[in-house]
């Protein structure tokens, strides 16, 4: 029997230890009642490369790397710095920004969502300075205390500009996401970032489609499965 499992935004750090010990909870359950295993991306709330010593990452990669089942991980807007040092550790394959899954005669496209978010264009603008190869390099070879120092600020900064946004600014831009469907000629879609998790009906492609969106684990954890019988949505406490 083939059951695919998908997780995103746990936002997991040493501030948190109920949701990191919920995360190790569902390693040790759910995970292992599947046959993949996708974390698509904000895994962790920061990520200032690999060679950070916070025991949480050792932690995450030992448990991740026990796992029997393949896990593939596809960055997010927070962790889009973890790199194959750390990739290694945990066992698990890093994935482009978006994949083609084709299962039970489906096409799915996964990806974190935030490129989807097109109408904030802010983060836009944010998004294409961490990601240029060049700045990232800097950034990585700057010595780990400045490091942490930049990414406080700059998380700080972020908090007060995003108290400014509205909900309708942060969700996904509806021809984002006919875009990304056609574009892969998919009929699904499954995304993380908004924080709104539901499934919608996408009517403007044909065939038309569905979008699943993965909850954040605040209180209790979120997830999607996909089986012949297609997605569920799913929510459960630690
Ligand atoms: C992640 C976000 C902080 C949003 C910085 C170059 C630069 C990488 C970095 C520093 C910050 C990630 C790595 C973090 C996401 C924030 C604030 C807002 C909206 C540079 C490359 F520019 F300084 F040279 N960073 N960290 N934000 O703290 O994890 O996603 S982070
Ligand atoms: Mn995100």
């Amino acid at each position: 029997m083939s059951r695919i499992l998908f997780i995103a935004d746990l936002h997991l750090c040493q501030e948190e230890p109920a949701i990191t010990a919920g995360f190790l909870h569902f390693l040790s359950e759910q995970a292992l009642d599947c046959s993949e295993l996708y974390i698509l991306g904000d895994l962790f709330e920061a990520w200032i490369g690999d060679d950070d010593p916070a025991p949480l990452h050792q932690q995450i990669a030992q448990a991740i790397a026990a796992l029997p089942i393949p896990v593939y991980f596809i960055h997010g807007n927070r962790d889009f710095l973890v790199g194959e040092q750390f990739a290694h550790q945990a066992g698990m394959q890093r994935l482009p920004e978006e994949v083609v899954l084709e299962r039970f005669g489906q096409r799915l496209v996964i990806m974190h969502g935030d490129t989807l978010c097109t109408d904030d264009v802010g983060y836009l603008k944010f998004r294409k300075k961490v990601h240029t190869p060049w700045i990232q390099w800097l950034f990585l070879r700057l010595p780990l205390a400045l490091r942490l120092g930049i990414a406080a600020k700059m998380r700080q900064s972020s908090q007060h500009a995003n108290q400014h946004k509205t909900m309708a600014v942060m969700d996904v831009n509806q021809h984002a996401v006919i875009e990304v469907l056609n574009r892969h000629q998919a009929t699904l879609l499954v995304h993380g970032h908004t924080h709104q998790p539901a499934i919608h009906s996408v009517t403007e492609v044909s065939p038309s489609a569905q979008r699943a969106v993965l909850g954040a684990w605040h209180h209790e954890g979120s997830m999607i499965e996909w089986t012949e019988k297609g997605l569920t949505l799913s929510h459960f406490p630690w």
